[in-house]
């Protein structure tokens, strides 16, 4: 008989055997198994809590002219197709405003992934990946308030589903995950920058033992100013305890033309762009919304106490190292 065509082929590799060796350790690793069975039960959870809120799953934007700028010191990620910039998504932000102009639509979230090239030098370890997926929400004349309240129903729902579903797989990780408390704490960044420093929300997240709010940064433009109080932000981040930090922001927006612009110019925004959503949201096209979005690996490394980010992910990207795969 004839060989198999390819039998007996050994291709030329540079790579170096411990290299593969480790590859081969994550792909059949039992802990990172059980993190991918805990992450279904996640995605499945927030699916259905998602549409019992009647809130509709949309599809995700990978590439555009525009994403969320990250004032931050994000690198853009961009392709070139017949001399248009594309830009990969940071995050659905203006999508997700834009995707609530329809009457009909009330309510909308999107599995989205995201590509953020944080420079490797001041990414925390740990904490940060250059490709990872949120779940980003968005919902029509909601309040900063409502938004806080549905996050935590998430979360406990979630995480209840969790504990109730995979107790084997939580036992191997051995981790005793707590249900949280509703309403969460609620701290003011402003208070405690002058308590703890510009640290404090890595300082709080080491105090505190159950998910937490911080409210009010300056920081995105797109976040709304208190038309009551000039200088404070209707935005928030939930952060987890036990140093895990910063899971989730989100904000009111700001959806006045007028409004919109004076912010990017202050945030120094290129506004070229985003001539198009400027130009709906002159038309008035653009409702009043608030939202958020939470990172997928960022919950489910909490929910799995696992510490390193890179532990929960099959195919990790973290900032400066080499991939592979
Ligand atoms: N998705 C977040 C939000 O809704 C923004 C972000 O990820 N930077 O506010």
């Amino acid at each position: 008989m004839d060989q198999p065509k390819g039998k007996g082929i050994k291709p030329k590799t540079a790579l170096p055997e411990e290299v593969t060796r480790s590859l081969q350790a994550r792909l059949s690793d039992r802990r990172l198994n059980a993190v991918m069975r805990i992450q279904a039960v996640l995605l499945r959870e927030i699916d259905e809590f998602m549409r019992e809120n009647q809130v509709l799953e949309i599809m995700p934007v990978i590439a555009a002219p525009i994403t969320d700028p990250l004032t931050h010191g994000v690198l853009d990620a961009e392709i070139e197709y017949y001399s248009q910039r594309l830009k990969l998504t940071k995050s659905m932000l203006y999508h997700k405003q834009l995707a609530l102009v329809s009457e009909e639509r009330q309510a909308i979230y999107c599995v989205s992934p995201n590509i953020r090239l944080e420079p490797a030098e001041s990414s925390e370890k740990g904490r940060y990946l250059i490709e990872f997926s949120q779940v980003d929400f968005e919902i029509k004349h909601a309040t900063m308030r409502d938004i806080m309240d549905f996050m935590e129903r998430l979360v406990v729902r979630v995480f209840t589903g969790i504990k109730e579903e995979c107790r084997g797989e939580l036992q191997l990780l051995r981790r005793k995950l707590p249900i949280p408390r509703r309403p969460f704490k609620v701290y003011d960044s402003a208070e405690v920058r002058k308590v703890y420093g510009e640290d404090f929300e890595r300082e709080l997240s080491l105090k505190e033992t159950s998910p937490f709010w911080i409210t009010n940064f300056d920081r995105e433009p797109y976040d709304k100013e208190d038309p009551t109080h000039p200088g404070s932000f209707l935005n928030y981040d939930l952060i987890y305890p036990e140093g895990y930090g910063e899971g989730l922001s989100g904000g009111e927006r700001e959806y006045e033309y007028h409004r919109i612009i004076y912010r990017m110019d202050r945030s120094k925004v290129p506004v070229a762009p985003f001539t198009a959503y400027l130009e709906l949201a002159r038309m008035g096209a653009l409702p009043p919304t608030a939202g958020a979005g939470f990172g997928v690996e960022r919950m489910l490394r909490y929910i799995c106490g696992i510490r390193n980010i890179a532990d929960v992910c099959l195919f990790p990207k973290v900032p400066g190292e080499t991939f592979y795969l």
